[in-house]
């Protein structure tokens, strides 16, 4: 753990920065899978499925026996828990829906904007060591309350060609309409392209490793849009002597036994809670199952001691948090100035895990600084806006010769020609002034 104290704002930005993360290498390998699978189509995911998971799969499409079997692997305790969490986030994303906007700009010039799905959606899901099957209540809960028509599931086998029993259960309490054992780049190719058994999508949801992170990327240079541009999951908290060390130190391993590149960051206008929070992140990660992740992560983090609550302020904003918790006595300053952060946890009793699992709140969000300009997912994210009009011949009598001289200005006759030609067909019907 680094102790910083009082950091001058010139080092901030050197303190402040993310593991790195290197691209360009695993650019080439994400290209050439990519035009493999749009040739060769599932030949290809097929032969990359054996050399990535080192599996050969009857069928990519899971089964309904497979996913029989995978509802009586779960125990009624966790099926419960995954319902109480998919009605919270239910209810959180259903009062995101927002009405029409409809507005009379000019008299007889009605102009209206409603937000229609995006029809095919695809989500990825990562296996691995830990099969996140609670970011598919964060996907498919707002893709269903949005209304998109197919929703796509890719997540790569085990080496025995299963997948998790809890994946497989959410995506069919949620409503997945096809999930594919297909992972990796070839899951993101599978779905940019489409092939004989994985559909096409528009737009390709989830986290992921680099390989998945750079495919996704490359899946919008041929038209499908993303998420966001995912990276290592961040916490940063801010705490003073009302918070409790413990929680503390339990919130910054949460997020550090994600992976060895988690970035967890406390600043604190405390230097006690700062030494006592040091001493519970040492006893509660080694007994942790994960502690040799979460180590590596907390070996990088930096615990920041901060004299003034605006210069810890701006910090923060600098940095703009995927996740930031606030335990201060003045809690209200921090809510009401931070400007850059994916997702804000208030309080001593609301962990960073609730928003992970059950509070509500979407668990997809920005890292990497992008929470500058980007949001998490949520119900707009599986939604487009569509904007309508309609202008009646007293509309078009209103606003036609404006039109007609801003068209003829950009030299662009035909555009004027539209208006003229109507304003002429009105000055027969007398219309005309
Ligand atoms: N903290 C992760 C989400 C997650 N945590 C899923 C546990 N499961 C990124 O926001
Ligand atoms: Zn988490």
């Amino acid at each position: 753990m680094n102790k910083i104290y009082n950091p001058n704002k010139d080092t901030w930005s050197e303190i402040l920065k993310r593991p790195t993360q290197s691209v360009a290498d695993i650019e080439e390998t994400v290209l050439n899978v990519f035009k493999e699978v749009d040739i060769e189509g599932d030949i290809a995911i097929d032969r990359y499925t054996q050399k990535f998971d080192k599996v050969t799969l009857d069928s990519v499409l899971v089964t309904a026996e497979e996913i029989q079997t995978a509802k009586s692997n779960i125990s009624q305790d966790l099926k419960n828990a995954i319902v109480l969490a998919k009605s919270n986030i239910e209810a959180f994303h259903t009062a995101q829906k927002t009405d029409k906007v409809s507005v009379t700009t000019t008299a007889g010039v009605k102009c209206w904007q409603e937000k229609r799905p995006i029809q095919k959606v695809g989500l990825y899901i990562p296996g691995g060591t830990a099969p996140l099957f609670s970011t598919i209540l964060m996907l498919t809960v707002p893709a269903n309350i949005a209304g998109c028509k197919e929703i796509v599931l890719c997540t790569p086998p085990n080496q025995e060609g299963e997948i998790h029993p809890a994946i497989l259960y959410t995506a069919d309490l949620c409503g997945v309409t096809k999930i594919c054992k297909v992972g990796g780049i070839q899951a993101i190719a599978g779905m940019t392209f489409g092939t004989e058994t994985i559909p096409q999508v528009y737009k390709i949801f989830g986290p992921g490793n680099q390989f998945v992170t750079v495919a996704k990327q490359l899946a919008t240079k041929f038209g499908v849009a993303i998420d966001m541009p995912a990276g290592p999951s961040e916490l940063l908290v801010v705490a003073d002597d009302t918070a409790n060390a413990s929680f503390v130190a339990s919130d910054l391993l949460s997020q550090a036994e994600h992976g060895k590149d988690s970035q967890v960051i406390l600043v604190s206008t405390s230097k006690k809670m700062i030494e006592d929070v040091e001493k519970e992140i040492i006893k509660q990660c080694s007994v942790l199952p994960r502690k040799e992740i979460a180590n590596e992560a907390i070996a990088n983090s930096k615990l920041i001691y901060i004299e003034s609550d605006q210069e810890a302020l701006e910090l923060i904003n600098e940095y703009g948090p995927e996740h930031f918790i606030v335990c201060m006595k003045n809690e209200d300053f921090y809510i009401d100035n931070i400007s850059n952060a994916g997702s804000v946890f208030i309080g001593n009793y609301t962990p960073e895990s609730a928003g992970d699992y059950a509070s509500g709140t979407n668990h997809t969000l920005p890292t990497n600084g992008y929470a500058k300009q980007y949001s998490g997912v949520n119900l707009d994210s599986f939604m487009k806006s569509m904007t309508f009009q309609k202008i009646s011949k007293q509309g078009i009598l209103n606003i036609g010769n404006a039109i007609e001289l801003m068209a003829d200005t950009e030299g662009l006759q035909a555009h004027k020609n539209a208006v003229t030609l109507r304003l002429e067909s009105l000055n027969l019907e007398g219309l005309l002034k």
